[in-house]
Formats: structure tokens, C-alpha cells, sequence
């Protein structure tokens, strides 16, 4: 019997069938708006049909804060989920199959983890994408706190003058970093609109594009930064759309590198590519 396993992230859901660690079959839709865990969970399920005679599990990855209670959105333009949103029991009773849930960075986090082998104790992963997430493994356990928050880096804040957050907050490095504050800034300068896939394949021609791409990715390194000096990590994994995207990497690594010596981290790209989050969602039933 395999896992089905389901990333909510704030812009796609992606699905995947997964077997012994390994993703068989994927599939993936645009998040709708958060009403109901029910009608949520029957449209996430009327995408997996297929599936549902070969599973005997389902893993839940998912943007916002996880707790028994449901999830529950830290920066609601990210996706607004009316809280707490029991979406496991309504998954739950609609298959009646065993869930698991944690946060989709947090779920990363450990799969990153163990993928890296065993000389590791203290990593974070780093997911830039709709928003900026992330999940810390310490002393080789993942740490989520009493309240399930820990990891929500993506709200920690780099420019004490920088934009409004839709957590309340103002200058966090999502307001900076994530796709979304890249497409605000871009739409503030180019017209007509271009796609984040179209800023990135112009940055090596516009000086705009790349300034819009720097300021992200030197908001990143600022962050690599702080989680040295807070948790002396060993290494921090990259994932995410925009974390991923060419070049990115290179930019954050770069601007590390012109930081003081004792607060650099070397900083790779997720081994699960961009569906470490998903693999994350099936990983929670291994260990
Ligand atoms: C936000 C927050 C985090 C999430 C991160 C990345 C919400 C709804 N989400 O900071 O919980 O991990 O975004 O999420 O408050 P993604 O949607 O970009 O994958
Ligand atoms: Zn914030």
C-alpha cells in the first residue's frame, strides 16, 4: 500500500502518490479559497480518485501554523484559512484513513534532514515561495515549539523600515523575499506585467529586474545569517519556486560570502528539488 501526499502551499496543491520514499505518480491543482475542510478535502480528494484504492495513509503538508486543533494562517494574503480549519478530521473522515499533518516547511525540514545523511546534528530549510517558510532541525530532532510556530522565519524581520507584512508585522524577510513581494515590486515597475519567470530570464538584461531579485536574495542571506549567529546550523537547505530559480542560489551564497566569517553557512539546494514539501507530507509516517 503507498501514501498519498498532499502539499497546500499558497498558490498549488500538488499531489503525489507515494511508494517506499519514492514519488510515483504527481499531479497538481491551484489552491482554492479556504471556505470550508470539508469542501476543501472533497476537492483535493476528487484530484487523487485515482489513487485512493492503493493508499492506506495520507500525509498533509501545508502553508500556515499547524495545530491539533486545524491550521491557521500566520500571513493571511498568503492564504487565508478561517481558523482553526480542522482539514486532517475532515480528510480523515471522509477516507477514513489514518493523517498526519505538519506545517510544509517544518514537514521539508526533516525529509531534507535525513536526506542529507548522517553527519548533520543542527539545518534549517528554507522554502522562498508564495511566502518564506521554514522548519529547523536541532541536535537531530525537528524543533517545533509548544505552539507549533517555531521555524516561521519567514517573519523575522530584516529592515525595520521595510514593507508592511500581512502578518501585522513590518519588514519581515516574507514582505522582502517571498514571490509575492517579488511580484509587487516588479508590477510597481514593469508594464504591461511580467511573470516571475520573466523577471528572472531579464535580470541578465535589466538592472532593474536584477536589483527587484537581489534585494530577495540578499534578505535571505541576511536571514542565513541570523540563524548562524541564533543556532550555530551546519547547513541550510534551499527549496521553493523563486529558491530554486536559476541563479538564486548563487545570489544568496554570494552575499553570504561578504558577511563576516562567523556568521557564514553554506547554504545547497533541496534535494527533494521542488517537491521536498511533498515528500515531506509522505516522509512524517517513516520516523
Ligand atoms: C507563510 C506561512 C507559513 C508558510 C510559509 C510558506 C501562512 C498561510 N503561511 O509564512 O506557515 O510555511 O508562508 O508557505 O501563514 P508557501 O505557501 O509559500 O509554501
Ligand atoms: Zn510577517
Amino acid at each position: 500500500m503507498h501514501t498519498l501526499a498532499i502539499d497546500i502551499g499558497g498558490t498549488k496543491i500538488a499531489l503525489g502518490l507515494v511508494g517506499n520514499g519514492q514519488l510515483i505518480e504527481r499531479t497538481q491543482l491551484p489552491t482554492p479559497k479556504a471556505q470550508n475542510a470539508e469542501q476543501f478535502a472533497q476537492v483535493i480528494l476528487a484530484h487523487a480518485d485515482k489513487w485512493l484504492p492503493e493508499i492506506n495513509k495520507i500525509g498533509v503538508s501545508t502553508t500556515g501554523l499547524v495545530t491539533k486543533d486545524g491550521i491557521s494562517a500566520i500571513n493571511p494574503d498568503t492564504l487565508a484559512f478561517p481558523s482553526p480549519f480542522p482539514l486532517a478530521q475532515a480528510l480523515e473522515s471522509l477516507t477514513n484513513k489514518p493523517v498526519a499533518m505538519l506545517n510544509d516547511a517544518q514537514a521539508a525540514a526533516w525529509y531534507e534532514f535525513k536526506a542529507l545523511g548522517s553527519t548533520i546534528d543542527n539545518m534549517a530549510f528554507i522554502t522562498v515561495s508564495t511566502g518564506v517558510g521554514g522548519g529547523v532541525v536541532i541536535n537531530r530532532q525537528l524543533h517545533q515549539g509548544n505552539a507549533g510556530l517555531a521555524g516561521h522565519i519567514g517573519h523575522t524581520v530584516v529592515e525595520l523600515d521595510g514593507p508592511k507584512c500581512g502578518c501585522g508585522q513590518t519588514g519581515c524577510v516574507e514582505a522582502i523575499a517571498s514571490g509575492t513581494a517579488i511580484k509587487k515590486a516588479s508590477d510597481d515597475y514593469f508594464f504591461p506585467h511580467i511573470s516571475n519567470i520573466d523577471l528572472f530570464s531579464l535580470a541578465s538584461k535589466s538592472q532593474h529586474a536584477e536589483a527587484i531579485i537581489a534585494r530577495s536574495a540578499n534578505a535571505i542571506a541576511a536571514l542565513c545569517c541570523n540563524l548562524k549567529a541564533t543556532l550555530d546550523l551546519d547547513i541550510i537547505v534551499l527549496g521553493g519556486g523563486i529558491g530554486l530559480a536559476t541563479g538564486y542560489l548563487d545570489r544568496v551564497n554570494k552575499a553570504i560570502a561578504s558577511r563576516p566569517g562567523a556568521f557564514q553557512v553554506s547554504v545547497v539546494a533541496a534535494k527533494g528539488d521542488y517537491d521536498a514539501c511533498l515528500l515531506g507530507a509522505a516522509y512524517q509516517f517513516k520516523e
